[in-house]
């Protein structure tokens, strides 16, 4: 069996219960990116290292906004598009690359609610800007960014984040969410500061879910030949006990210096990047795959297990529980003929569909999943269609709660019965798990 299929199979033993929903909707994620055969590469360091510079510097134009203070708030993916060409630059005096007119690259902004918005891409500092979107007080989710740089054409995503351990950091999704979504990350150091204890720990972290490491050195500018040789001989004896390398991992591991303002040492990087593309593609995604599919199966075990709790919950715990939920529905349902005609009802309804998630997660410990519609976030519902789909969300979560209920009420054979269906999911599971782990292991 391969990557592929394995996560079909998961895929398919996650489709036949109602409880994995979630999951079934992840593996489907992941089973459809390995035949798209897109690959996605994420720029993650601290704030401050010069990430978003380096993109620039890779773009070939001043398209995302840089500064001296923690800037980036939000995910922002770039992705190849023939007809999206951002100008001619012009030359910058001051050695950075120009900024271009800006208007001919498309930028979309994806709100929290499911709604979206183009902008211009030389408007796009109001949204990702932590100084003009503070706490992303505009809901910001992600920005999908399209241009015609040459280093992209061929499927290939590149992504800015948030620096890690900025006190802003945990505004939209965090670089650590990212990692979970990259096949590949291009970590950020920088001359001018020590590897810290915030980059040590995520690092530590990331390993478990990226298939591909670049370390890039960045802002070589800043020192002489031989400072830089200590910063990098220091770099390299850590990032070798942090990522647990062996001996001859440790020797093919390489750290790349570059200056992203000046441009030095970033074609080697995307000279490596392409070449690793063209001779390891498929196998840096099944790596990254396989690494993502283990870490759902792994939690999705744990959570199973607190479902089976939830079944083994003491009865007037439940019951305390469970009459919590079903008020907090009935209020819900109570305020819809409240609202308001004209307003956006549906981002509406995946604002109701958030609350819901969080409550069930908080009282039950259970993963509750809805599909969250950004598509369609933006078009006009009316009051009645709005009001019918909302009350099938309650009703559907009401009867799923219900059904938990009954199987307590109905009898000790039925909750047994239940708990032994877990049992074998479980079971079903780990052997998943270890199917995967040997195929890791022979790559
Ligand atoms: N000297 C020098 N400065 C650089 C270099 N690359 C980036 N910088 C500067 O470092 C500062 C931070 O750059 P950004 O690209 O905004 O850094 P970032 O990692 O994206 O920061 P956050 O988005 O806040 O996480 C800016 O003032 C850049 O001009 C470089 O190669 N050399
Ligand atoms: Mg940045």
């Amino acid at each position: 069996m391969n990557i592929l299929e394995t996560t079909i199979k998961a895929q398919e033993l996650f489709s036949g219960f109602e409880l994995c929903r979630l999951q079934e909707q992840e593996t489907q994620v992941l089973a459809d990116r390995l035949r798209s055969r897109k690959i996605t590469i994420a720029v993650i360091g601290q704030f401050k290292r010069g990430k978003t510079t380096l993109i620039n510097s890779i773009l070939g134009s001043k398209l995302l906004p840089v500064g001296i203070v923690p800037i980036t708030a939000a995910i922002t993916r770039i992705e190849y598009a023939p007809d999206a060409a951002p100008g001619t630059p012009d030359a910058a005096p001051n050695g950075e690359a120009a900024a271009v007119d800006g208007e001919t690259a498309t930028a979309t902004v994806f709100f929290t609610n499911g709604l979206s918005e183009q902008v211009p891409v030389s408007d796009l500092h109001e949204y990702i800007s932590e100084q003009e979107n503070h706490d992303n007080e505009r809901g910001v989710a992600e920005v999908e960014l399209l241009t015609d740089a040459e280093f992209l054409k061929g499927g290939l995503t590149l992504v800015d984040t948030p620096g890690v351990g900025s006190v802003h950091e945990q505004n939209s999704k965090s670089a650590m969410d990212f990692a979970r979504e990259s096949d590949g990350v291009i970590f950020m150091l920088s001359v001018d500061s020590p590897l810290n204890q915030i980059e040590v720990d995520f690092l530590r972290k990331v390993r478990r879910f990226a298939g591909k490491f670049y370390f890039a050195v960045n802002k070589i500018d800043r020192v002489d030949e031989d400072e830089l040789e200590e910063y990098l001989e220091y770099c390299r004896s850590l990032i070798v006990g942090i990522m647990e390398l062996d001996d001859e991992e440790a020797k093919a591991l390489k750290l790349l210096p570059i200056s992203a303002r000046k441009g030095t040492g970033v074609s080697e990087l995307t000279e490596l990047i392409r070449e690793d593309l063209l001779t390891r593609g498929t196998e840096i995604m099944e790596r990254s795959v396989g690494l993502k599919l283990l870490e759902i199966l792994n939690n999705t075990r744990s959570q199973i297990s607190s479902y089976r709790e939830v079944l083994k919950m003491a009865p007037n715990v439940f019951n305390r529980r469970f009459k919590e939920m079903s008020l907090l529905l009935h209020d819900q349902r109570e305020k819809i003929d409240s609202l308001e005609e004209g307003t956006y009802l549906r981002a509406r309804l995946n604002e109701e569909k958030a609350l819901l998630t969080r409550k069930v997660r908080e009282l039950f410990g259970i993963e509750y999943y809805y599909y969250v519609d950004r598509e369609d976030a933006a078009e006009l519902m009316d009051r009645d269609e709005f009001a019918a789909e909302l009350t099938a969300v309650y009703d559907e979560l009401e009867s799923t709660i219900n059904s938990i209920f009954m199987y307590k009420e109905e009898n000790a054979y039925a909750v047994a019965r239940r708990i032994e269906d877990l049992n074998i999911l479980i079971h079903d599971m780990r052997k998943l798990t270890r199917q995967i782990e040997r195929e890791l292991a022979a790559k």
